[in-house]
């Protein structure tokens, strides 16, 4: 007799090739979609970069959202930003770039990744809702200094569904990451962005070379054809 996990996976079209998920093991994390990164005024923005490049994953990744909210799937959120003193910030990362306006410091959507500040907030049409997880990191990777290995251990989680900003910096560490955990590991590749869509080209090309050494990656429509079946 089929066990209930065979029941209720579905199957992915995927590269280098079909990954298969049961979304009550399965957690979307949604990476940093946050003003500071998305909008113009935003610390993304101060840096020189072309935000629309970011934009274009909203939409698809608003679809996805709603597809994982109708299942049992746990959602995470990430925010990448500091406390107000900003005493959880390597001095490293607090000098990197000699910027006029750098971590911490008043911009237009208040002070730069710094927590409870305009700018640190997820943008509005990604918007958290209650029972899901929202967390915040220091660094680039998910896993780094947070306690988002015990929370998916706890739920049984086994395999994440990856999507937001930006593609090669915190999508493709905090893939690194969770592989290296035995977490397997789907990116969406309309879900995630870059400033520089060559980085994101050759970022998600290096998550599925070699067999899927990271990972896999696919289109959303994919995975939602799928989760329609359920
Ligand atoms: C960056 C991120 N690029 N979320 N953060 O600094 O990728």
């Amino acid at each position: 007799m089929a066990s209930d996990l065979t029941l209720t996976a579905v199957t992915v079209p995927a590269k280098p090739y079909e990954f298969t998920l049961e979304p009550t093991r399965t957690a979307l994390v949604i990476i940093d979609m946050q003003r500071d990164f998305l909008e113009p005024g935003g610390f993304g923005a101060m840096l020189g970069n072309d935000v629309s490049h970011l934009a274009k994953v909203v939409e698809p990744l608003q679809a996805v959202l709603a597809a994982a909210r109708a299942t049992d799937m746990m959602i995470v959120h990430t925010r990448e930003g500091h406390r107000p003193d900003l005493s959880d910030a390597p001095p490293s990362k607090l000098s990197r770039g000699n910027l006029d306006t750098g971590i911490g410091d008043l911009g237009p959507k208040g002070r730069v990744l710094v927590r409870g500040e305009e700018g640190h907030d997820i943008v509005e049409e990604l918007y958290p809702i209650e029972g899901e997880v929202v967390l915040d990191k220091p660094g680039k990777g998910a896993f780094y200094a947070t306690d988002l290995e015990l929370l998916l251990r706890n739920q049984g989680v086994t395999h994440l569904i990856v999507t937001g900003v930006t593609t090669e910096v915190c999508v493709h560490t905090t893939v690194r990451e969770g592989n290296d955990r035995g977490f397997e590991c789907l990116v969406l590749e309309d879900c995630v962005g870059s400033y520089f869509p060559e980085f994101h080209e050759v970022g998600l090309r290096m998550i599925a070379a070699q067999g899927g050494i990271f990972g896999w990656t696919a289109p959303s429509s994919d995975l939602l054809e799928a989760l329609s079946t359920l």
